[in-house]
């Protein structure tokens, strides 16, 4: 099986290359971040809860999207493997992760980080705010709150592929296709 993390801070582009990814390869692309905005958009309890959260920029409890984690991966029993988008974000997760992987018989690959800077991020976001409806994508403040949050508690779990050699930092900066097609290079290497 062919399983990745594609790390890297809010607004890298994890969602845009995900896509592309998940064609080239024929894998299956596990978004945290759109399983709770569909949780938001069926006005489930654990949608109200996490949107309180998201709104504010901050993270959403790790037994909350390892158990969602946990349910998308057992309802795809011949997948060819997976693209892991925005989870792990932080090392309680990863290590979920791991865990539920080796009772599957697999494991990740590789890490995959797309590196950028934070003017370029939040940038990015903003635009992205101004079509989207995120609200997380709106405000400033809230950008900040999410880019201090990776900082703090997801930027560790780059150590913890690191540990594994399963690190592979990535220019996130350039257009789509040039960032796609660095991707693919580290993948087949
Ligand atoms: P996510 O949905 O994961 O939000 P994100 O990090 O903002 O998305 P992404 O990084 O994929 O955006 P993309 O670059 O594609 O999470 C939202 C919230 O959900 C979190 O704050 C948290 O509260 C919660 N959450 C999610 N997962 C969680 C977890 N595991 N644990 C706890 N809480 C969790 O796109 C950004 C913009 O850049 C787009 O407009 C795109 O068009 C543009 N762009 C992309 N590539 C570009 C390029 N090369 N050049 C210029 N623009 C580019």
């Amino acid at each position: 099986m062919l399983n990745i993390v594609l790390f890297g801070p809010p607004g890298a582009g994890k969602g845009t290359q995900s896509e592309k990814l998940i064609q080239h390869y024929g894998l299956i692309h596990l978004s945290t971040g759109d399983l709770l905005r569909n949780e938001i958009a069926g006005q489930t309890k654990l949608g109200l809860e996490a949107k309180k959260l998201m709104d504010q920029g901050v993270l959403v409890p790790d037994e909350v999207v390892i158990g969602m984690i946990e349910s998308k991966l057992d309802a795809n029993p011949t997948a060819k493997g997976f693209i892991f988008d925005g989870f792990p974000r932080t090392t309680a997760q990863a290590a979920a992760l791991d865990n539920l992987l080796l009772q599957k018989n697999t494991t990740i690959k590789m890490m995959l980080a797309l590196e950028v800077t934070e003017v370029e991020l939040s940038k990015r976001l903003l635009l992205r705010g101004k079509d989207s409806g995120r609200p997380d994508d709106q405000n400033p403040e809230v950008i900040k709150k999410r880019i201090n949050e990776y900082n703090n508690k997801t930027a560790p779990v780059a150590d913890y592929y690191r540990k594994q050699n399963k690190y592979y930092g990535i220019n996130g900066i350039g257009s789509i296709d040039e960032i796609f097609n660095l991707l693919c290079k580290a993948i087949d290497k």
